[in-house]
């Protein structure tokens, strides 16, 4: 007996030296296990010589670079600099803006960056080396950030929700700010500014106008304060009719000179408060959210009048091109277009217009947005969402860095081919003078950050690719396996294959072969194929999937809407012909028989049943492959994991039993073998995803 309880004891402490609760992200810094690898590290963990001009960033790099070498060789470090055997923290002008250099010299290891950030983000490159255990012998390292604002915008609410956030309630206690400092805001700086976010939009887009008002200014200045000793800057998303809210004024006319002034002088408190105050982010003109066009005036004018608001301070406006006016008749794939590209060259120069990956709305899938091809005059920011609005929530296994990157090296040919949106974004293509990328952030207060632990990996990826769009998905996911779960040699490439391939599985069992927006109503989570009717035309799973008894899909071709127009020629060539359009867009351009032969050899209908039936078996695939990995996972991760798989395995069989079934009303087919026909009724699923709507 006494033998039995000893055991239980020790299985408890060992489970309990080894509970992680993903609180720590990639910046876990446990004791390297490898010897060899730890004593060659060592060599330079004498001792960190910093500038003599010491900021706040430098300080914040130092005690960075401590605390991680600390952790991962368990010795301390020395503060006293000696003649070799240290790291030693150092300017150097010719280096590019924010970039850095790792190599060794005289027996001591050196960072150097021509800013603090620069030495900063060298750190941290450092410190992730050592932390995938890679070779320091010889190390020459160098690397700049190929985009200049990379930005998280947080689309949290006052009252501390967050518009479409997954993982508990905001990270910003507005309550108990400035006084009170939760200590998660500098982890939450720490983690940002280890994978290059130099910026964050603390409020949501669908903005309050009390982020505005001094009782809330000195909020937003205590996490200013605290951000920027990461090198981090922020900016605020604004209610384009703050001037009639907070100022009692008749109108919010851009064209106004009382407005104008009214947000010059607004613009003038903000930055007493943040003197580095990065600018306004806004949503004018769409989904209800006031702008210009209530006054006849046009984005452009809204966003110059902000713009010389801000100039003199340096500020920018970040004007989003998400809008889409409520047309029955028309498509809304291209409305943003239409909108934004006749005002080509007519925005300040502060001013950067944001426009989202797609032309619809952050689907599993999409193809590029038109405007990357068409604003040659107008620095474009790419807008990618990190929180899993259409992915699923914070239940389903999607790794993001497969979508990002399949948006950011599609070639938009807007200056010939190798024109891709990365090269557009990152003004390579047009020389814009300044550029931007932001992610809507998917973190919240729940202690993993992300709910879904995996999720963590999308946040990481965003940064990594912000800072330098041609790392491969591959290696991203690498690194951050190895930070964040193991680095056991066999659980590395299973973790990492399971990552590379979810995103594609996500999208056969919800929308393959190119299907978009056929999810529940308003909610945005799971299927609902059906809808036809909504406060809007656009708001519907018809309009995107048209079916009917003879086929299915958008004809968007000349034919169509012709949205396929605004892209440029070669594009178009790619994407006009059904017979060779790749098959991951074909519904998004063309409407398809039933019995038309696809490039797989399938008709249609049989390979969309296949890709959904094939998309449930392969959640079951990940479940078993997470499964091997067990033994090398922390055991609390572990069964969140694949607790969470369990359900998007559920998950995955709603999607796939409501579309199957619902199409095949109009098919009029039998699902093909070897799969067999659903056990539920398309009314018990119709009852299902009714349940998701009831308030
Ligand atoms: C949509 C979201 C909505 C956002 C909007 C936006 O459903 O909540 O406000 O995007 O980006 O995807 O403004």
């Amino acid at each position: 007996m006494l033998k039995k309880i000893l055991l239980v004891f020790l299985l408890f402490s060992f489970a309990d030296a080894r509970a992680d609760d993903g609180y720590r992200l990639w910046l876990k810094y446990d004791l390297l296990k490898n010897t060899a690898k730890k004593a060659e590290y060592k060599r330079f963990a004498g001792f960190i010589e910093i500038p003599t001009e010491k900021s706040l960033i430098i300080r914040t790099a130092q005690s960075e670079l401590k605390r991680g070498l600390e952790g991962l060789l368990g010795n301390r470090i020395a503060g006293v600099a000696k003649k070799s055997g240290g790291i030693i923290l150092q300017r150097d002008k010719t280096l590019p803006e924010e970039g850095f250099r790792i190599e060794t010299k005289g027996g001591n290891l050196v960072i150097s960056g021509p800013d603090d950030r620069g030495i900063l983000y060298g750190v941290y490159a450092l410190l992730r080396h050592l932390q995938t255990e890679q070779p320091l012998t010889g190390i020459n390292l160098s690397s700049a950030p190929k985009i200049r604002l990379r930005m998280l915008n947080h689309w949290d609410n006052p009252l501390g929700t967050i518009e479409r956030g997954y993982a508990g309630a905001s990270l910003w206690k507005w309550y108990e700010l400035p006084e009170n400092l939760d200590p998660r805001y500098l982890e939450y700086a720490r983690a940002n500014a280890s994978i290059g976010i130099n910026a964050v939009a603390l409020n949501n887009v669908n903005a309050s106008a009390r982020f505005l008002t001094p009782e809330y200014l000195i909020k937003v200045k205590a996490l200013a304060d605290l951000f920027r000793t990461y090198g981090i800057q922020v900016y605020l998303s604004v209610n384009f009719a703050s001037p009639k809210i907070l100022g009692n004024l008749q109108t919010s006319d851009p064209l106004d000179p009382q407005v104008r002034q009214w947000w010059a002088a607004k613009a003038d408190e903000v930055y007493r408060y943040i003197p580095d105050f990065g600018g306004f982010l806004v949503k004018a003109n769409s989904e209800g959210e006031p702008g210009p066009q209530e006054y006849g005036r046009t984005h452009a004018d809204g966003a110059n009048m902000l713009a010389e608001a801000l100039r003199k301070h340096k500020g920018r406006v970040i004007w989003r091109a998400f809008v889409y006016s409520p047309d029955p008749h028309g498509d809304r794939y291209k409305e943003a277009f239409n909108e934004f590209k006749p005002l080509d060259g007519l925005f300040a120069d502060n001013v950067v217009v944001q426009v989202k990956n797609g032309p619809i709305d952050f689907q599993p899938r999409e193809p590029f947005h038109p405007l990357f091809g068409a604003m040659p005059e107008t620095p474009l920011a790419l807008e990618f969402q990190i929180t899993q609005e259409y992915l699923g929530f914070s239940t389903n296994l999607v790794y993001q860095a497969s979508l990002y990157k399949e948006c950011l090296e599609s070639d938009t040919y807007a200056k010939g081919k190798g024109s891709t949106v990365a090269r557009v974004v990152d003004g390579s293509v047009h020389n814009y003078d300044f550029t931007a990328i932001a992610g809507v952030a998917n973190t919240g207060s729940d202690r993993n950050w992300t709910g879904h632990l995996m999720s963590q990996a999308n946040w990481y990826a965003f940064g990594r690719l912000a800072w330098d769009h041609t790392l491969s998905e591959e290696q991203i996911a690498d690194e951050w396996v190895k930070m964040t779960l193991t680095r056991d040699p066999n659980a590395v490439p299973v973790i990492k294959n399971i990552l590379l391939q979810s995103r594609e599985i996500y999208v056969d069992f919800t929308t393959p072969l190119g299907l978009h927006h056929i999810m529940g109503q308003g909610i945005h989570f799971g299927p609902e194929p059906w809808l036809t009717q909504s406060a809007r035309p656009d708001w519907t799973s018809i309009y995107y999937h048209r079916v009917d008894s003879t086929g299915i899909g958008f004809d968007r071709t000349a034919q169509g809407s012709n949205a396929l127009g605004l892209y440029r020629q070669e594009v178009q060539n790619n994407w006009n012909d059904p017979a060779s359009c790749d098959l991951k867009y074909l519904l998004w351009f063309h409407r398809v028989g039933w019995d038309k032969k696809l490039s797989t050899g399938n008709t249609l209908w049989d390979e969309l049943c296949t890709r959904y039936y094939r998309g449930v078996e392969s959640v079951q695939w990940m479940q078993k492959e997470w499964n091997r990995v067990r033994k090398s996972v922390d055991s609390e991760i572990y069964e969140d994991v694949a607790g969470r798989l369990a359900v998007q395995h559920r998950e995955a069989l709603n999607w796939r039993d409501a579309c199957v079934l619902y199409f095949q009303t109009f098919s009029k087919q039998p699902v093909p073998s070897p799969f067999k026909q659903p056990e539920r009724t398309l009314e018990e699923m119709k009852k299902l995803v009714a349940i998701y709507q009831l308030k």
